[in-house]
C-alpha cells in the first residue's frame, strides 16, 4: 500500500469514528411531574430520537420546572439557550397570538375532536405560525381536558363560581372567559401553584385530572367537579435556529419521535381520565361529576361575543364544524 494511501484510508477510520462519538446534547422540559402525560411525552420523544439518530442526538428531559415555568421554557427556546420544550398552551399566545383560539372554552366537543383538528389541517396551518417567531414546532401533544377544583365549595353550577379566587394560567383566552363565570383570577405559573393553594392566597385552580393527579392537589383541594370547561393542547417546540441546523434526514426522525411521543402522551391523558376520579376520590377529594354543561356554556354568552369580534366567527365555526 503506498503511503498516500494508508493516510487515506487511516483519515477515513478517524472521520468515522469521530461522527460515531460525536453526540449532541439539547435539552427538553416540562413544567409537571415525570410521572404524568408530560414525562411520557418528553421520555418517549427522548428515547426515539436517540433510537433513530443511532445515539448521535441525546435528549436530557427536565421535569417540575426544574429549569423554569411554561412561559420560561418557551422564552428560552425562542432564545436558544434551551433546544426543546413540551408546554401546554397556557403561555403560548404571549409568543404566538393565533394560538389564542385553541384556549376557547367548550371550543371542542370532546378529545375526539380536538385531537382531529390539531392532527388535520388546521392544526398543521397553526403549527406553521412559529417559524416566523424563532420555533420549529414539531408537534400537537395533549395536556387534556380541564376541570375546576377549590377549598372552599361544591361547584355544581356557575353561580357557585362566583367570588371564588382561582389560579388560572397566563392565557388572555382563559382570564377573560373565567372572570365571565365570576371567578376572581389570578394568573400564575404552574410550579407555584400548589404552594399557593396550600396557603390560601387562592381558593382553586383548573387543570386536566392528569395534572391534578401528578401535582398532588388533591392534597390542598377538597372539591373537584368535572366542568371539562376547556380542552387544554400541548405542544412540542424546538429552537427553529437547532432545528434549521438538522440534516433532512435527521429533522424526519425528531418530526417522527415527536410524532411517536404524542400518541403516548395521548394515550396516558386517556388512562388518567379513566382512573382519574376513583383515585382523587380515594384520596379524600368530593367529586362532582356531572354539572349542567349548558348552564356554563351560557354563562360565557357574553364573553362568546367578544371572542367571536376577536378570532373572527368564521375561524371560530370552522374549528367547532370541523369533522
Ligand atoms: O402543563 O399551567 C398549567 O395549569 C398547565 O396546565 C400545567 O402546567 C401543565
Amino acid at each position: 500500500m503506498k503511503v498516500s494511501s494508508i493516510f487515506c484510508a487511516l483519515a477515513l477510520a478517524l472521520s468515522v469514528s469521530q461522527s460515531a462519538l460525536a453526540q449532541t446534547n439539547m435539552k427538553i422540559s416540562i413544567s409537571v411531574a415525570q410521572n404524568s402525560h408530560q414525562g411520557v411525552a418528553i421520555d418517549t420523544f427522548a428515547k426515539e430520537v436517540e433510537t433513530r439518530t443511532k445515539g448521535r442526538y441525546k435528549i436530557q428531559t427536565f421535569y417540575s420546572g426544574s429549569l423554569g415555568g411554561e412561559r420560561e421554557s418557551i422564552e428560552a427556546v425562542q432564545l436558544g439557550t434551551q433546544e426543546l420544550a413540551f408546554s401546554s398552551t397556557g403561555p403560548v399566545p404571549n409568543f404566538v397570538p393565533e394560538a389564542r383560539i385553541l384556549d376557547i372554552p367548550f371550543l371542542f366537543s370532546d378529545k375526539a375532536h380536538a385531537r382531529a383538528v390539531l392532527d388535520g389541517p388546521i392544526g398543521q396551518e397553526l403549527l406553521g405560525k412559529f417559524d416566523s417567531k424563532g420555533f420549529k414546532a414539531l408537534a400537537w401533544g395533549e395536556n387534556g381536558v380541564r376541570h375546576m377544583t377549590n377549598s372552599k365549595r361544591a361547584v355544581n353550577a356557575p353561580d357557585d363560581l362566583k367570588g371564588l379566587k382561582m389560579r388560572t394560567m397566563e392565557n388572555p383566552v382563559h382570564v377573560a372567559a373565567y372572570k365571565g363565570f365570576g371567578i376572581i383570577t389570578t394568573p400564575m405559573a404552574f410550579p407555584e401553584v400548589f404552594t399557593a393553594l396550600q396557603q390560601g392566597t387562592v381558593d382553586g385552580q383548573e387543570n386536566p385530572l392528569s395534572v391534578i393527579m401528578a401535582a398532588k392537589f388533591d392534597q390542598v383541594q377538597k372539591h373537584l367537579s368535572l366542568t371539562g370547561h376547556v380542552y387544554s393542547p400541548a405542544i412540542f417546540l424546538m429552537n427553529k435556529a437547532n432545528f434549521d441546523k438538522l440534516s433532512v434526514e435527521d429533522k424526519g426522525h425528531f418530526l417522527e419521535a415527536a410524532k411517536v411521543a404524542v400518541k403516548a402522551n395521548r394515550a396516558r391523558v386517556d388512562e388518567d381520565d379513566t382512573k382519574g376520579v376513583a383515585e382523587l376520590r380515594s384520596k379524600g377529594m368530593s367529586v362532582v361529576e356531572n354539572v349542567d354543561k349548558g348552564k356554563f356554556v351560557s354563562a360565557l354568552s357574553p364573553v362568546y361575543a367578544e371572542f367571536e369580534k376577536q378570532f373572527g366567527k368564521p375561524n371560530i365555526d370552522r374549528i367547532r364544524n370541523f369533522k
